[in-house]
């Protein structure tokens, strides 16, 4: 999975491909977060969870991928929220065992799902553009440095991006920790530094990032759309993206656990005086 692969043409923009740029991936187990875990994603920003994921459970949320996205194929690179509440397969994966431990490591007990993005990047699409999770509206960056960890994304792969020019990730490890931005002159271009990580990983896989590591999706080159299942979770108190509430008729019938992480409390006290009650974790 991880041999070193040159992209294919065209030539790309901006500085060359960097020949190491597969090397030295940040790989964790399923589970609770170990103390090298911890140091990487501390150093580098992210944690990539090969094969988690079977065959028959990716072909089960593509299936819902693509029905959430209207089972046509993609025209255009899109995203769309909240599928969890109409597809079992997406609301399985928003507290999986494998990664919720994760989370919890980094963020305690308190923490919801701010969003749930399933997105699609069509056929021979491309969009490369470079950013760091947040809002352009006001940017986490212009909060305080070194940068919080308000968004944790956690990304699974529906399709192969197991080489370079699947619609992968594409990650620059340790910049959640640059005191300066990625220069705006590059943020359109596929190979933007000579630092920048392909994430080559099978479907199922697992991408874990803070929302201050600099990113794009790669351009694909295959003939088929390429789809991610996005989950970020956040401090309670953050506004969340996808909904401004989860649909009642879901809150009805889903877990106590799935219910606190989507954060639809009654509040005591405005907004969060009162506190907010804890997720009910089996341990
Ligand atoms: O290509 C994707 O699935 C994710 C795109 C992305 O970087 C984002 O939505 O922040």
């Amino acid at each position: 999975m991880m041999e070193a692969i040159l992209p294919g043409s065209p030539e790309p923009a901006g500085p060359a491909p960097n020949p190491q740029h597969l090397q030295l991936t940040p790989l964790a187990q399923p589970g609770p977060m170990t103390e090298m875990e911890r140091f990487m994603f501390e150093a580098w920003g992210y944690l990539l969870i090969p094969d988690l994921l079977s065959e028959a459970e990716c072909d089960e949320v593509l299936a819902a991928a693509k029905r959430l996205h209207g089972n046509q194929p993609a025209e255009k690179f899109k995203q769309i929220g909240r599928g969890f509440e109409t597809e079992p397969a997406i609301e399985r994966l928003m507290d999986h065992p494998a990664v919720l431990p994760k989370v919890r490591a980094l963020y305690g007990d308190r923490f919801v799902l701010q969003a749930a993005w399933c997105t699609v990047m069509p056929a021979h699409g491309e969009r490369s553009s470079w950013h760091q999770d947040g809002s352009s509206m006001y940017e986490f960056r212009d909060v305080a440095y070194p940068l919080p960890l308000l968004q944790l994304r956690v990304s699974f792969n529906l399709t192969d991006q197991s080489a370079p020019d699947m619609g992968n990730m594409v990650m620059i490890p340790g910049s959640h920790r640059s005191p300066v931005p990625l220069p705006k002159d590059v943020r359109k271009q596929v190979w933007a530094s000579p630092i920048q990580h392909v994430i080559c990983a099978k479907r199922g896989s697992v991408l874990m990032f803070h929302n201050g590591v600099w990113h794009s999706p790669m351009p694909s080159r295959l003939d088929y759309d390429r789809y991610n299942m996005h989950f970020i979770y956040s401090p309670p108190w953050l506004r969340r993206s996808d909904r401004e509430a989860s649909d009642p008729a879901w809150l009805a019938r889903t877990t106590p656990l799935r219910r606190a992480l989507a954060g639809d409390y009654e509040r005591p006290d405005a907004p969060f005086g009162g506190g907010a009650p804890p997720i009910p974790f089996d341990n």
